[in-house]
């Protein structure tokens, strides 16, 4: 069985990883491969036009990473982890299994891993899409006591620290990192990076001594250091997909003549038409703008911000 075979030496093996710089999901797979010293082919996907090969390997989700191994695509990070693991055993000194020998370990692991993409990853969003500075402050306020809870609950179980009598545990999963310190990694930049995004440092060493020198030991190794996007690189990544929202103040949006808006036609050579006015009603509290890239085209979301209102599409504008 020539591919039996292939699994345990590697030498054979065929793997692609189809991915994206920014995302903590493709990067979790990343640490994976180079932590088990597997040489892979890494294709950096365009999210808003994605490959042939993208598409029909993810026909579900459409989304990066996913994992080509020998020409089967494997989705979703948290599995393509757990398969490289089963299906990739360690195959040099540096390669290391992922997930806990022991189930009930095992279990525990996939419970803080979870908890990491559904609690704190979704509680930190915000930081990356809110459209006020607001609501990115208010996000990174309540992503602390989530990381708080990281530190104080899952890092001990995790790594049997107070079992172990230990005074100093150097990762979730002990002396080796396991599957929660591959995801909780993996969000790093984008931790680092909310204080640049909005002036809030999440991971704070005052704060939280044990998780900011578990995040400096996990960036130090071989296999992580240059996967973990700097904090300038990913806030201007987020400043061109999510700028903050211009906020025309209440002063000025009742006066409806400080507000111009135009369209301007995408087609070369077509004069700019004026948009529909805005209904600049008394209940009119802000203007917010938005622009969105979908695929080949540009929108601008216009949203009159009033209570429930209505937001207007438009092909392309400016506002003045
Ligand atoms: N649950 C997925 C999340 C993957 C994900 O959200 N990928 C994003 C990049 S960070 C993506 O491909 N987005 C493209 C899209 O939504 O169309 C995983 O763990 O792999």
């Amino acid at each position: 069985m020539a591919g039996a075979e292939a699994l345990v030496t590697g030498e054979h093996d065929d793997i692609t990883l189809l991915g994206l710089w920014a995302s903590p999901f493709v990067i979790r797979a990343r640490i994976v491969l180079n932590l088990k010293g597997l040489a892979y082919n890494y294709t950096e996907e365009d999210i808003y036009s994605k490959s042939e090969l993208l598409l029909r390997s993810n026909t579900v989700h459409k989304k990066v990473p996913v994992l080509i191994h020998n020409g089967k695509p494997v989705c979703e990070s948290k599995i393509i982890v757990e398969y490289l693991d089963e299906a990739i055993p360690a195959i040099n000194s540096g390669g290391v299994p992922i997930l806990p020998a022991d189930p009930y370990d095992r279990a525990v692991a996939r419970f803080w891993a979870s908890y990491v993409d559904d609690k704190l990853f979704c509680t930190w969003l915000p930081v990356f899409s809110g459209r006020t500075n607001e609501e990115r402050v208010e996000a990174a306020r309540q992503v602390v006591p989530v990381l708080q809870t990281l530190e104080k609950e899952a890092f001990k179980e995790c790594s049997k620290a107070n079992q172990h009598g230990q005074e100093e545990v150097m990762f979730f999963g002990g002396d080796t990192i396991d599957l929660v310190d591959v995801v909780l990694g993996s969000l790093l930049g984008w931790l680092h990076a909310t204080e640049t995004i909005c002036g809030v440092k999440v991971i704070d060493g005052a704060k939280m001594p044990v998780l900011a020198a578990w995040a400096e030991r996990f960036q130090a190794l071989d296999g992580v250091k240059g996967l973990i996007p700097d904090a300038e690189r990913l806030t201007e990544y987020n400043m061109d997909l999510h700028p903050l929202l211009p906020t025309v103040d209440s002063k000025k949006t009742k006066d409806a003549a400080a507000l111009q808006i135009h369209t301007i036609d995408p087609s070369p050579g077509r004069p700019a038409a004026p948009l529909r006015p805005l209904e600049m009603g008394s209940a009119c509290r802000a203007l917010h703008v938005e622009e969105r890239t979908r695929g080949q085209s540009r929108q601008l979301l216009v949203d009159s911000g009033e209570e429930g209102g209505s937001s207007h599409p438009v092909p392309w504008a400016i506002v003045c």
